[in-house]
């Protein structure tokens, strides 16, 4: 009954009988409840038979009892016992004194060790498995919406593009995968910082904390369709880029990743919001240009636009290439606002060069910002000489050859003329290499870096006459057979920093880190095109190859060799992208339509007196419209 079934339990567990009815002062126990009830009752048995009865019961009652009783102690004697035998057990005596035991312990420990470790193989190989087929579905996903895509024409292909090779679709998938590889790694470990450090897995604010990754791969993202990191991407630019930094940035780079990626990303995509960031941080930047001759400081305080040169240029010198390569930008930006004072201050700076122009056409790296005089140092086309005669050229590219950019192919062709002086080629293997010059004196040394060289020279060939033309062409490709094989010559068949050329032998490596850099692919990128030949593809391939063999790891890619952990942001905006296009169709930013900035951003090409209107296709606008896949 109600009563009895919590008592009894209670009992059970208890062995002190008195504590089954526990009296409540003032109140009866259950027992003499039910006894007075019992003896109350009219109906009830005499109270003979009820005491013959309650006895029988006590009796039986003591018996329940007692059983309970003994089993109790037995119980509480057993787990005595039990647990002397636990802590008997984990006492090393005992098994020392039992040898067979403790090969039969250490036997099952063996086994159930192996056990694990087997299961554990397992799901990893399991894991590797699952992912390598997710990455081939993908692949095929995307094959299959290439191929539809081919078939109602919905990519951009025109009728002059060839048929597309199946080799380079997938080729083109593996590019796109490696991005998504870096990209999510970027999302995962350094999401807003400036660049991923793959090996600790974390990030750094390399320039300042400008989202420096996220905005140079916006465009990548934006070209190969990646629609869904796009969008994420374009949420953090809107909500969370802030340029209001007091930070000295260097304004060469700042204006090349990121006044550069937003401008792209505009002219992509037509979102204003790209446009007005860019307006932001060029505002911020212009301050540097307020020297005596207009040849800016190349660092300056985002935030009270304090602008300075470093120390260690030569006393406080402007670096070449880190004062001319904003033509571009800031020409563009003026276009794309209406507003000119952003390409006067590029422009003025160009006029004040071609002032004592030499006739070579070529420029130490340091020049003096308050009068313009070249300091007395090192002539190259590699580290901190390179992008200002890239750019002579692609102004006048992106200035559609006009009579108003005459000026600056005028500059550049002085320039290659001092470029050809510079050429030589090495013993035994008749490589043809780039010199540097330190006043009138050779130095044997090229740096990769000045492997964009022979791209720009296949651009700008089309510029001279049918001998000259034929003639820099050889030369670019020359240049990029030695570029490719800096590549070609290092264990890792990825290129070093620099090489020498030792009194004219074939090629050393001097550092021979690589940091993901794209010069010879980007060289590659403008040969195919240019020329059509599949051979640099080819080589385009083998070097993606590497990348992927040598500096991929599990959380991003990273440099080869003792440097400095770390994805640069150059490779998502630059190496990926120029691979991607080595095996896109030619009409994918089409070199008529676009020009790349010294960063691979591509900028609509818009002639001097159009003011720019939005010149890009409802097709091209939509996003993946650049191409599918
Ligand atoms: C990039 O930032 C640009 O290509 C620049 O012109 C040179 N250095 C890096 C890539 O190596």
């Amino acid at each position: 009954t109600k009563n009895e079934n919590p008592l009894g339990i209670i009992s059970f567990l208890k062995p002190d009988n008195s504590s089954d009815e526990v009296p409540i002062r003032g109140r009866a126990t259950p027992r003499q409840n039910r006894r007075m009830d019992m003896s109350e009752d009219p109906t009830s048995a005499t109270r003979d038979g009820e005491r013959r009865q309650l006895g029988e019961l006590g009796s039986d009652e003591q018996r329940l009892r007692k059983e309970k009783e003994t089993q109790y102690i037995k119980m509480a004697r057993g787990r005595s016992i039990t647990s002397s035998g636990i802590w008997r057990y984990l006492n090393p005596a005992y098994y020392l004194r039992r040898p067979k035991r403790l090969a039969l312990l250490f036997f099952v420990f063996v086994s159930v060790s192996m056990v694990v470790w087997d299961r554990m193989n397992l799901a990893r190989e399991h894991e590797v498995e699952v992912y390598k087929l997710n990455e081939e579905v993908l692949r095929l996903e995307q094959m299959l919406e290439e191929l539809k895509g081919v078939g109602n024409g919905k990519t951009l292909m025109t009728q002059k593009d060839v048929p597309q090779n199946p080799v380079d679709i997938e080729r083109r998938q593996k590019v796109k995968e490696a991005m998504l590889h870096a990209w999510s790694s970027y999302e995962k470990y350094a999401w807003g910082k400036d660049e991923l450090q793959p090996r600790t897995k974390d990030g750094t604010d390399s320039f300042g904390g400008l989202g420096a990754t996220m905005i140079d791969s916006l465009d990548t993202l934006y070209i190969m369709g990646l629609h869904e990191q796009f969008q994420k991407a374009r949420e953090w630019v809107a909500t969370s880029l802030d340029f209001d930094k007091d930070y000295d940035a260097s304004m060469f780079e700042t204006t090349i990743r990121v006044v550069g990626g937003l401008l792209s990303t505009y002219d992509l995509s037509g979102d204003k919001l790209f446009l007005d960031k860019a307006k932001d941080i060029a505002d911020r930047l212009l301050p540097a240009w307020n020297t005596p001759t207009g040849i800016p400081y190349n660092i300056i305080n985002l935030r009270s636009g304090n602008a300075h040169n470093p120390s260690w240029a030569a006393g406080g010198a402007s670096i070449l290439a880190d004062s001319g390569t904003e033509q571009l930008e800031f020409i563009a930006l003026s276009q794309r606002t209406g507003d000119p004072k952003y390409q006067q201050k590029v422009e003025k700076v160009i006029t004040e060069l071609n002032k004592n122009f030499p006739a070579d056409g070529l420029l130490p790296i340091y020049i003096n910002p308050d009068n313009g005089n070249p300091s007395y140092s090192t002539t190259t086309f590699g580290a901190m000489g390179d992008s200002f005669y890239e750019y002579l050229l692609k102004v006048w590219v992106q200035g559609n050859k006009t009579s108003e950019v005459k000026l600056y192919r005028e500059m550049w062709e002085k320039s290659m003329k001092g470029l050809l002086s510079l050429i030589n080629k090495s013993t035994p293997s008749s490589f043809t290499y780039i010199r540097e010059k330190n006043g009138n004196n050779f130095v044997d040394k090229m740096d990769e870096l000045a492997c964009f060289a022979p791209g720009m020279l296949a651009l700008g060939a089309s510029g001279y006459g049918p001998d000259e033309e034929k003639k820099f062409l050889t030369l670019a490709e020359e240049l990029a057979w030695t570029c490719y094989n800096f590549y070609q010559s290092t264990p890792t068949k990825l290129a070093g920093e620099n090489y020498f050329f030792n009194a004219g032998q074939d090629m050393s490596v001097g550092t021979s880190w690589n940091i993901l850099r794209p010069e010879t692919v980007e060289s590659l990128f403008y040969l195919w095109r240019l020329t059509g030949n599949k051979t640099y593809q080819e080589w385009g391939w083998n070097i993606f190859q590497a990348f992927e063999k040598n500096s991929r790891i599990e959380s991003g890619y990273v440099n080869t060799g003792a440097k400095d952990n770390k994805m640069q942001s150059f490779f998502l905006a630059e190496t990926l992208k120029y691979l991607y296009l080595l095996f896109s169709p030619p009409s994918v930013i089409s070199l008529d339509e676009w020009v790349f900035n010294t960063e691979a951003h591509p900028l609509k090409i818009v002639a001097r007196n159009e003011q720019r209107k939005p010149t890009i296709t409802l097709r091209q606008r939509r996003f993946g419209g650049i191409i599918k896949g």
